[in-house]
């Protein structure tokens, strides 16, 4: 049976990035294999500080988002990350078969120490082995992943080849579904990756954003002096990342998209961009907004989600503790 699993952090509403990065495919996902997990990373996002109140209301905003952009939590299995104890006891294990080379030669790493004076938490640093044990938790065979988290599903494959081999076969290796859509970049500066936690107001469009929200950020989009709608990520980054976004919220092919818009402007372009984006964004934000008022319902689903996941999880945990000689 296929069981696939795939998080994300609660770290503030979901953005362009997220949608289409990664909710797309996790609602397509549903239905196509035996069983679906989707999990509300909080232990992986207190790895950098979080403020509580604003953690507790996230993990209630992603929850919302997720339902508004599709994740039916009768159809796969919704749950926050830390109401399912398993996790931090299998990350535990399979940290204690992951050397300390292994964890400091992932490129994520690499990145965030030279990015920093002080080089960060055990947590930050160990953070790839909770996502071993989140996946191998639930004998997870397919996760989807981008391009960016490629070797952190390796190192899950090694932890789980080395878990078999030490302690007899448990775990399948799990596989990568590599997300098809490229990296969508901020707004404000197309060489990097949207992102939830960019402090710049215009770089990030969220689900939720107004219809003026979304106008104005994308009539301030960086671009450059060429008034033409080209694709060419390499020489013009800006545009090409309006062109990929124009794309895929409407379905089209990155040619069809440039092949339509021959002779508009730069600015006339932008225009186009921002009401396509807000035409898909517009359900979802209602969405969001009518299930952002019943926090009373989100619960309900995060303990019912919490609780079935709790209990594929206690199987495989036991069977851990079986094999490694706790009981
Ligand atoms: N810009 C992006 N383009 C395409 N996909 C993206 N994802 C994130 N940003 C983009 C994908 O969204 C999923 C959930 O991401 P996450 O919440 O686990 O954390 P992240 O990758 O660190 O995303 P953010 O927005 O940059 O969050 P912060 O700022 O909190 O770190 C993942 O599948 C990711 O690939």
């Amino acid at each position: 049976e296929e069981r696939v699993f795939s998080g994300i952090q609660p770290t503030g509403i979901p953005h362009l990035g997220n949608y289409l990065g990664a909710l797309e495919s996790w609602v397509r996902l549903q239905g196509q294999h035996g069983s679906v997990l989707y999990s509300i990373v909080d232990l992986h996002s207190i790895t950098v500080p979080q403020d509580p109140a604003r953690l507790r209301t996230s993990v209630l905003d992603v929850a919302a988002s997720l339902i508004a952009c599709g994740i039916d939590p009768e159809r796969s299995i919704l749950f926050q990350q830390s109401q399912v104890s398993e996790h931090t006891e299998l990350c535990w294990v399979l940290g204690c078969l992951t050397s300390i080379p292994r964890l400091r030669h992932l490129p994520q790493w690499k990145q965030t120490k030279s990015n920093r004076k002080n080089e960060g938490s055990v947590g930050l640093f160990a953070y790839p082995i909770l996502q071993a044990a989140d996946i191998l938790l639930y004998k997870s065979t397919h996760v989807p992943v981008g391009e960016d988290q490629i070797q952190h599903l390796e190192l899950a494959q090694d932890t789980a080849r080395i878990f078999n081999q030490k302690y007899g076969d448990c775990f399948p290796i799990p596989q990568p579904l590599l997300s098809v859509t490229r990296k969508v970049k901020s707004l404000r500066d197309p060489t990097s990756k949207m992102s939830k936690s960019d402090p710049r107001k215009l770089a990030t469009v969220n689900i939720t954003d107004t219809p003026d929200d979304i106008r104005l950020k994308f009539r301030k989009a960086v671009t450059d002096f060429t008034s033409e709608v080209t694709f060419d990520p390499e020489n013009r980054p800006g545009v090409s990342n309006l062109v990929a976004i124009h794309a895929a919220v409407t379905g089209q092919t990155v040619e069809e998209v440039v092949h339509q818009s021959e002779g508009l402007e730069t600015a006339q372009y932008k225009h186009v961009v921002a009401e396509a984006v807000i035409q898909k964004f517009s359900p979802i934000r209602a969405e969001v907004q009518r299930l952002r008022a019943d926090a009373g319902y989100l619960e309900k689903v995060l303990s019912r989600g919490a609780e079935k996941a709790k209990e594929r999880a206690s199987v495989v945990y036991q069977e851990v503790r079986r094999r490694i000689g706790f009981s």
